[in-house]
């Protein structure tokens, strides 16, 4: 007996600073999605995991508990149905988190594609995390280290510490440019014509942290100074930043804080000053788990002017990757979804900047191991699915860069941008279909025809499918003739 008291008061010692940081005593859940829940945990604040089979995961604090309790909501243990990967698959080479990347890993394989592919690939040092680590852009273009007028597309992975898929899609991303632009004359086009800015890891404190102490950490590792840790870079953006508790929440503590004021941490103020240097016309910000894309608004469920292209864009995209691997990615507007959002990136590129942007939620599930991590092995298939949507996202860039605006100053570009996407009769799918100065470029490789009007209809009249849940969200169900591949096999 006296052997477990002393034990016991040991084992306090050690975990009592950990307690501080209030995640010792989180454990995963799930409760039942219905409206009823659903009304009452959009109010709540809770850490949100993934909806999977009609239920809702949930990573629950201890106060956590008694928020559900007091509402009457009643919840499923599941901490132990989660593994974080497979760790009888680890080999010390890759590390602890296994085939994933790690900062250190990004950064090494980073260099080494610009050391192999000096001409096209160039890695730019954007600036610190709050732990000093670099934040790296991998920019991809011909004459890369020229700032030329030519399309500028933005993709972005792991503001969440914890969303390790979400730095692999954009990384493999620059890895296939590089390594098909040679052979594959598709590639070549795109690339040749567009600036590709990636920024895998954004979040690498986080994601160091993830590795090595918490596998469910989200947030950056601010010390905020009351024994919390940790912003929400995804609440962190200023437009309509701290509009209201729901969408983010002012408690240091909380897995969704929104930082002391917009833009108070190093890695959004990169992305700021980042989107100020550039022209982006388009940009997609990679998360997990959800398996759905998202477009603006996310702090409310009213529609942005652009609604019509923002999900016609998302539904070429859906049916693109469908076409793979027939896995269905939903689209639908992000604050029709579960719950409302606000500092998030996509209303600040889009409020700002006016252009398409993406929240695209990668998919959920290792479903073999009944795990909430991907497997290893599905990074390939789950990017193989996703190069689609990215390849037609360059494409829209490339095709509706208007290179006629005066190309020595920059505000004018983006001006001339907005007024793209703004007057769809002039510019955009619909013109580029009819009228001739839109049209794909002559030399241009890349079968345009194949995207036009004819195909894209047969998506959006096939059995499309409306899942009911939330009214907003919806499906390709493109049958076998139709399906595109946007590069074709080799
Ligand atoms: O909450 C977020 O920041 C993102 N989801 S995640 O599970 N990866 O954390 C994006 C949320 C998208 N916006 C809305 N659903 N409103
Ligand atoms: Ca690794
Ligand atoms: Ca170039
Ligand atoms: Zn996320």
């Amino acid at each position: 007996m006296k052997k477990v008291i002393f034990f016991m008061t040991a084992l306090c010692l050690v975990l009592s600073p950990l307690k501080a940081q209030d995640y010792w005593n989180t454990e995963i859940i799930s409760v039942a999605k219905n409206q009823d829940n659903i009304k009452k945990l959009m109010k709540m604040n809770l850490d949100l995991l993934m909806e999977w089979n009609n239920r809702i995961y949930i990573i629950a604090g201890f106060n956590d508990f008694f928020k559900l309790q007091k509402e009457n909501i009643s919840f499923a243990p599941e901490t132990l149905n989660f593994y974080p990967y497979k760790q009888s698959e680890v080999s010390l080479q890759e590390g602890l988190n296994g085939r994933y990347h790690s900062y250190a890993e990004l950064e090494r394989d980073l260099l080494a594609l610009q050391d192999s592919y000096s001409n096209i690939a160039r890695v730019i040092d954007m600036g610190d995390s709050l732990e000093g680590r670099n934040i790296y852009a991998l920019k991809i273009s011909d004459n890369v280290y020229q700032d030329e007028q030519e399309a500028e597309v933005f993709f972005v992975g792991c503001h969440h510490a914890r969303e390790w898929i979400s730095v692999e899609v954009p990384f493999l991303l620059g890895k296939y440019l590089v390594e098909n632009y040679e052979t594959n004359s598709q590639v070549k086009d795109l690339v040749d014509k567009c600036e590709i800015w990636i920024v895998p890891l954004l979040n690498p404190d986080g994601l160091e942290y993830s590795i090595h102490f918490y596998r469910y950490w989200r947030k950056n590792r601010r010390d905020n100074g009351d024994g919390s840790f940790g912003v929400d870079l995804n609440r962190n953006y200023s437009y309509n930043w701290g509009l209201d508790n729901e969408g983010s929440s002012p408690f240091p503590s909380s897995n969704v804080y929104r930082g002391p004021s917009a833009f108070s941490e190093p890695e959004t103020q990169i992305i700021r000053d980042l989107f100020a240097q550039r022209n982006f016309q388009a940009v997609i910000s990679y998360h997990n788990y959800s398996q759905i894309i998202l477009y603006p608004w996310g702090y409310t469920n009213q529609p942005t002017s652009e609604a019509q292209l923002l999900d016609q864009i998302a539904g070429d995209m859906s049916g693109l990757m469908q076409a793979v691997n027939g896995k269905v990615y939903e689209y639908g507007q992000a604050g029709a979804d579960l719950y409302l959002t606000n500092g998030g990136m996509i209303d600040w590129t889009f409020g700002t900047y006016n252009i398409p942007s993406y929240t695209l939620e990668l998919p959920p599930i290792d479903e073999e191991h009944g795990g909430f991590f991907n497997a290893e092995e599905d990074i390939q298939p789950i990017f193989n699915e996703n190069l689609q949507a990215m390849l037609y996202l360059i494409d829209w860039t490339v095709q509706n860069f208007n290179s006629g605006i005066n190309p020595s100053t920059r505000r004018e570009r983006r001006y001339g941008l907005r007024a793209n996407l703004k007057d769809k009769n002039q510019f955009g799918r619909e013109a580029r279909d009819e009228g001739e100065d839109n049209a794909p470029m002559q030399n241009s490789k890349v079968k345009y025809n194949d995207l036009k009007t004819s195909n894209i209809n047969s998506y959006a009249t096939g059995s499309k499918s409306e899942i009911a849940d939330f009214g907003i969200k919806r499906t390709h169900t493109a049958n076998k003739a139709n399906r595109l591949q946007y590069i074709p096999e080799q």
